[in-house]
């Protein structure tokens, strides 16, 4: 295990967010390797950290003023033993190889969760889509696809949404893929649901994350009634997430963006959720305008001066991170356990450091990590295929209800994991070993490819 992080350090010693994830896992399957001597010398760890295919490219793209702008894409194409590739784009400023190595590598293990048939894969670029005029996100997502077309398909690889792409960009994106390919097909799920979305995916990893976290509370004998909830985060997966508690009977006290957060003792409603939505969706404004509209909340700008996130201090039952990797670190997961908080549903990819979930593990934590309770996004994106494969849509009460089952089936999955590895309640090391066995043994039978 030491041999095979030191080499993934040596070899790319700058991919620090990839270290972090693959570490975890490593840790998390020594006891499945140690059951399996054959897998050491099948190097399926080895195999399992070198993505099959990463394609770099340049995206080039003019703005309103004819200035020309250079960024980089990103599409990561990490394991197809269980299916085509899958998984979604990332337009944010700090993408780099290693963000979407990491991405990618979770995405593979919480595919595998799913139950459907999706292997793993991440991409996207450093273009900031913020300040950008409608006209520039299209050209860039024109350029971007220009290149990425050749490289993906319906039963190859299927792209999504992630930070920064949400329905305008898979339109645009789509539009650009049908044009070069000269076929209307299922090539990007998050679709618009006229022209082959499905209903449920755009709530689906909020919704999932809240279920997930309802499941937990169940084994507990709890509901998520009358708990109050910190949630980072404003943007799809936050938005729904929140829907869902407020659905549930939760209370959500916070939201946040990169420029601060909002804490708010009432509780957000339905009615201040909505404002939300169209302040982040339509105006694509900042969270700070949350106050103006309702005084009765607090708005705190980020203090860079600060070593912890003041959004996990204060006195709440639950956390939902929904932003972003590494927004919880030791001193924020200290916060939350003295403030009575004994559950956290990651709604974002690895928002806690290694640091933190130590600590939510030692103090017994209800603590689920991503790959599993975000997993609802990428599942419904999963039966988004499976419609465009059929030419038909399913209603939102079936969507809905596949959902529920999926995410009910990855968690006892994940405690049936740990249960049967020694380490019972943990959900990092049941959700990592689940998923691994099942990635481990599809290509074991396919042989070495
Ligand atoms: P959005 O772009 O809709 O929203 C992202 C939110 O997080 C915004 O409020 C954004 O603030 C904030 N944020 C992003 N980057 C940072 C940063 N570096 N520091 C502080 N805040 C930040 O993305 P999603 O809601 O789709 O994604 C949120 C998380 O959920 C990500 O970790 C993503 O990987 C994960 N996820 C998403 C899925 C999906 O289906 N969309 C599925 C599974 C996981 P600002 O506006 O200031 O940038
Ligand atoms: O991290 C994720 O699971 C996503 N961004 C969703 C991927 C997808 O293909 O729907």
């Amino acid at each position: 295990m030491d041999a095979i992080m030191s080499h993934i350090k040596e070899k790319d010693p700058e991919q620090h967010e990839f270290h972090q994830a693959v570490h975890e896992v490593v840790e998390s399957v020594k006891p499945v390797l140690d059951r399996n001597m054959e897998y050491r010398q099948q190097a399926v760890l080895q195999r399992v950290t070198e993505p099959e295919r990463v394609i770099m490219f340049r995206v080039p793209w003019m703005d309103d003023e004819g200035q020309v702008h250079v960024n980089r894409g990103f599409r990561v194409e990490m394991n197809s033993a269980l299916g085509p590739y899958k998984g979604g784009l990332r337009f944010h400023a700090s993408v780099n190889l290693g963000i979407m190595k990491f991405l990618a590598f979770e995405q593979v293990f919480k595919n595998s969760l799913t139950t459907l048939a999706m292997g793993g894969g991440k991409g996207g670029s450093d273009f900031d889509p913020k300040g950008k005029s409608d006209n520039e996100v299209m050209r860039f997502c024109q350029s971007f696809m220009s290149e990425l077309f050749r490289h993906i398909g319906p039963n190859t690889d299927v792209p999504a949404g992630d930070i920064g792409v949400g329905a305008r960009e898979i339109g645009y994106l789509f539009g650009m893929y049908k044009k070069l390919q000269n076929e209307f097909t299922g090539v990007l799920t998050g679709k618009s649901l006229a022209w082959g979305g499905s209903l449920i995916r755009p709530e689906a990893t909020g919704y999932g994350t809240v279920y997930f976290a309802a499941e937990m509370m169940n084994v507990k004998g709890e509901t998520l009634e009358n708990k109050s909830c910190l949630v980072s985060g404003s943007g799809n997966v936050a938005q729904f997430t929140t829907e869902k508690i407020i659905e549930l009977g939760g209370k959500v006290l916070t939201l946040s963006d990169s420029s601060g957060y909002i804490f708010d003792e009432q509780g957000i409603d339905t009615q201040k959720l909505e404002f939300v939505k169209n302040l982040k969706n339509i105006r694509r404004g900042r969270i700070n305008e949350y106050v103006n509209e309702f005084p009765e909340a607090e708005y705190t700008p980020v203090d860079p001066q600060l070593s912890y996130n003041p959004l996990w201090d204060h006195k709440a039952d639950c956390a939902m991170p929904c932003a972003t990797q590494n927004e919880i670190n030791a001193e924020d997961a200290e916060h939350l356990v003295k403030n009575g908080v004994h559950l956290v549903s990651e709604g974002a990819n690895m928002p806690s450091t290694p640091e933190a979930v130590e600590i939510f593990l030692d103090h017994k934590l209800l603590y689920a990590p991503g790959k599993a309770a975000n997993a609802g996004g990428v599942a419904v994106s999963g039966l988004e295929m499976a419609q465009n494969s059929m030419r038909l849509s399913w209603p939102s009460s079936e969507v809905d209800k596949r959902l529920k089952h999926i995410m009910k089936s990855i968690h006892k999955t994940c405690l049936d994991a740990g249960t049967e590895y020694g380490v019972e309640g943990n959900y990092v090391a049941g959700a990592n070993i689940a998923g691994f066995v099942k990635v481990v043994h599809a290509m074991l039978d396919q042989g070495l490819v």
